[in-house]
């Protein structure tokens, strides 16, 4: 695995379409990132290795994505002490409210810092603000990225 800052597992492939909003912050920020699709219950032992290989180049964060029992964020935060950041997604007739428990109730002693359902934007701005502790040129971006939202508001009148 290249060295990536970020590594973005998924569940499946049915949750690309929603991931793409933190890969597209991620290539915003300049963060180098790796996107992988592993499930905690389909592939456990692959979900395992990725986590190991992903440390092993330098990766920070994680961000986990999953719909329905959504255990992949959970699995990874048991196999790391990076921060780890669950991504809730809208998936089967519960439409995410399934996977935003599964997600946020995390026992005591393994925090997932669980975004809103299909919150991958913000997923991938967390990333980068938790990058920016050691990058003061990542802080600067988020500082402008904040006054262009806040103009963009103003603008509307
Ligand atoms: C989860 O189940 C995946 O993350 C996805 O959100 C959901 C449905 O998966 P597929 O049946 O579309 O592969 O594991």
């Amino acid at each position: 695995m290249d060295a990536i800052k970020v590594l973005i597992l998924m569940g499946s492939k049915s949750d690309r379409p929603v991931m793409e909003k933190a890969e597209a912050v991620l290539k915003e920020f300049g963060v180098p990132f790796k996107t992988l699709i592993r499930s905690a219950h389909r592939t456990p032992e692959a979900t395992v290795e990725a986590v190991r290989e992903a440390e092993a180049t330098g990766c920070q964060v994680f961000i986990c994505a999953a719909g329905m029992a959504a255990h992949l964020a959970g699995v990874v935060c048991s196999k790391t002490v990076k921060p780890v950041i669950g991504v809730p997604i809208a998936a089967g007739p519960l439409q995410g409210e399934d996977a935003l428990h599964s997600t946020v109730m995390m026992p005591p002693g393994l925090p997932v810092a669980t975004v809103g359902i299909n919150g991958a934007k913000n997923a991938g701005l967390l990333a980068v603000q938790m990058l920016a502790q050691n990058a003061p040129e990542l802080t600067q971006k988020l500082i402008d990225d904040r006054k262009s939202q806040a103009e963009a508001i103003l603008a509307e009148g």
